[in-house]
């Protein structure tokens, strides 16, 4: 059969994976609008019912099965891949070759269906990659506060698995994009802007802060997790010393800045690996914030030495340049205007609710 014949028989689609992930709850819902392609999703665990019901279809399927993959996606015509599955920072330093797995073969399996669906229809499938700031890596705090506002290309020496797995996945995107099977004789070669089966797409994402979800697994964790302490009336020990300073950025403007990178004219983008973040207050800046609008919290700082290690390790800022230029990426809140206008609404009213 031809495959035009094939491909037109098939269901357009957006696939999803790791869908059930802080990411992936903004995601889905930003996603799930009018006049978009299907949106498929999977994860290891069921998606919760408020997400189910925005997808097409969702199913358990491990990133590591390409089987499953193939035999899931085989009923879709894939046009964009958002590839948010992985093993953060923390959790990966306690299982690093499990993090391998998930973090590097997992998407070489995405890689290579979103190639084949690209060859099978003739226009390249767009996979949007999340990496992450641990790409890179200071080798001391002097190092880090000499520094300052880092672009992409500059210190990227990560010393944690995860910080080597998003690294190589770059560079493995920028593969896929440019240079795929670039001695076959059928390859389809990516020229400067266009062509090419994959249209690979990366935005190296800051620490997130999200109202209506608590990540798990990283190493940036402190500051979401310090907050959702105080609006349980919880007290909270942060694993980080009060100077501690990493970027920051809101999960709606993340997810926001993730679409608006998925919109833009292949022909505009300059790069395939972009920064974005919003802010970089360090954890002290962070918990007086928190008090003051939560009086009661009880914040006490007893650093992880191993956990502090790592952060300090990742940058205290990032230059955003290319992002702004190529695609218009621009911050909606400083940190003061994240509190007032999103966090603490929001994330009041969720635990108002619960109480
Ligand atoms: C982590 O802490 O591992 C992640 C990240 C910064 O990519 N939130």
């Amino acid at each position: 059969m031809e495959q035009s014949t094939l491909g037109e028989r098939r269901q357009p689609a957006v696939f999803i994976t790791g869908a059930g992930g802080e990411v992936g709850h903004g995601l889905i819902t930003a996603l799930s609008g009018d006049h978009r392609p299907d949106i498929v999703a999977t994860d290891l665990r069921d998606l919760e019912h408020g997400l189910r019901k925005q997808c097409a279809s969702t199913y358990l399927a491990d990133v590591c099965d390409r089987d499953a993959l193939d035999r899931l996606l085989a009923m879709y015509q894939v046009k964009e891949i958002y590839h948010l599955a992985a093993v953060l920072s923390t959790r990966a330093e306690l299982a690093p070759e499990v993090a391998h797995q998930v973090n590097v073969n997992g998407t070489v399996n995405i890689l290579q269906i979103a190639a084949e669906q690209g060859r099978m229809y003739g226009e390249p499938v767009k996979v949007v990659f999340p990496s992450s700031i641990a790409a890179y890596g200071f080798g001391s705090l002097a190092q880090k506060t000499e520094a300052g506002a880092v672009s992409e290309y500059e210190h990227c020496k990560p010393s944690t698995m995860y910080g080597c797995n998003k690294l190589y996945c770059e560079h493995l995107g920028r593969y896929y994009a440019h240079s795929y099977r670039q001695l076959a004789q059928d390859s389809v070669q990516g020229d400067d802007k266009n062509r090419g089966v994959v249209d690979f797409r990366c935005v190296r994402y800051p620490g997130l802060i999200s109202a209506e979800t608590i990540p798990t697994g990283g190493t940036s964790d402190f500051v979401p997790e310090m907050l959702h302490a105080a609006a349980r009336g919880e007290a909270y020990t942060c694993f980080v010393r009060e100077d501690s300073r990493i970027p920051f950025m809101t999960m709606p403007e993340a997810i926001d800045a993730t679409l608006k990178l998925a919109a833009a004219p292949r022909s505009t983008l300059t790069q395939i690996v972009y920064n974005i973040a919003s802010f970089s207050p360090s954890a002290g800046e962070v918990a007086a914030l928190v008090k003051h609008y939560f009086p009661n919290a009880v914040i006490s700082f007893e650093p992880d030495e191993r956990r502090q290690s790592i952060v300090d390790s990742w940058p205290a800022s990032l230059d955003c340049t290319a992002a702004e230029n190529d695609w218009g990426f621009a911050p909606t809140h400083t940190l003061e205007q994240a509190f007032e206008e999103y966090l603490v609404p929001r994330i009041t009213k969720q635990y108002e609710s619960v109480s």
